[in-house]
């Protein structure tokens, strides 16, 4: 996150990210949303580190050391029994970037978000304001990542508007995607799977997906449009068998 601030404790409990339990639960460069108790979504492009194992619960992510007491509920810990990766993901234009992860218990102390299942992010204007929220690169030039969950306000850009920017390097921005940032503002490396906000309405409308750089006023961040594929993930999840899920 470029620009941004730590997330209060506890602010993103749905919030998720990879680990692997083999190497003292060491951060594996992707964030995820719990979006059911059994499930989490993430990005496909994600898949290197998606199926190892991951930790639950913002409250106490990287406060091993800085939480002062704040972190009183225990981190929730998954292996994963599933990894499903959107069928009509393109690795080369990262359209539908989208993946879900089946945790192997459910998890049910955590209220997971709430998803745009109305087509909000379709009516939003340019500047509209929503939150990117991850543990990735916090500076460009040092390549710092965070040890405590991040998060950044940032401006909806509609996507003829974003995709102006891009058309110098040929990328398209079809409607599986969406486009924020601000000025100083950005998601970076490392945000990768984690969320776009709408917290006015409480409900995630985007799975950060890529970008030219960080906060590069010429592009801006891209992000996977949740409510563009609202119902094949709900599908997903309600046609497991697995009634917990
Ligand atoms: C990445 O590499 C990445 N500025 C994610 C988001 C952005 C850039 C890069 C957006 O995961």
């Amino acid at each position: 996150i470029i620009g941004g601030e730590f997330a209060p404790f506890g602010e993103y409990k749905w919030f998720a990210k990879t680990i692997d339990a083999d190497y003292n639960n060491v951060w594996m460069g992707c964030g995820g949303m719990l979006i059911s108790p059994q499930y989490i979504l993430t990005a496909a492009h994600c898949e290197g580190s998606i199926g190892h194992e991951w930790e639950v619960n913002a409250k106490c992510h990287g406060s091993y050391s800085e939480d002062n007491g704040n972190c009183d509920q225990p981190r929730e810990i998954r292996t994963v029994s599933k990894v499903i990766i959107h069928p009509k993901f393109d690795y080369y234009y990262l359209s539908n970037d989208f993946a879900l992860v089946k945790l192997s218990s459910p998890i049910t102390n955590i209220r997971p978000v709430p998803l745009d299942s109305n087509k909000l992010s379709k009516t939003y204007e340019n500047g509209k304001k929503l939150w990117v929220i991850g543990f990735g690169v916090t500076d460009v030039i040092s390549g710092a990542t965070s040890e405590r969950l991040k998060h950044v306000e940032v401006k909806y850009e509609k996507n003829k508007k974003c995709e102006r920017k891009y058309s110098d390097l040929g990328y398209e921005i079809p409607n599986s995607m969406m486009c924020a940032a601000d000025v100083n503002k950005d998601a970076c490396q490392g945000d990768s799977g984690g969320a776009l906000y709408d917290k006015e309405n409480g409900v995630l409308v985007g799975v950060v997906s890529w970008g030219e750089g960080c906060a590069d006023p010429n592009y801006t961040g891209v992000y996977a449009r949740v409510s563009n594929q609202y119902w094949w993930i709900k599908r997903k999840i309600c046609n497991d068998p697995d009634k917990s899920a």
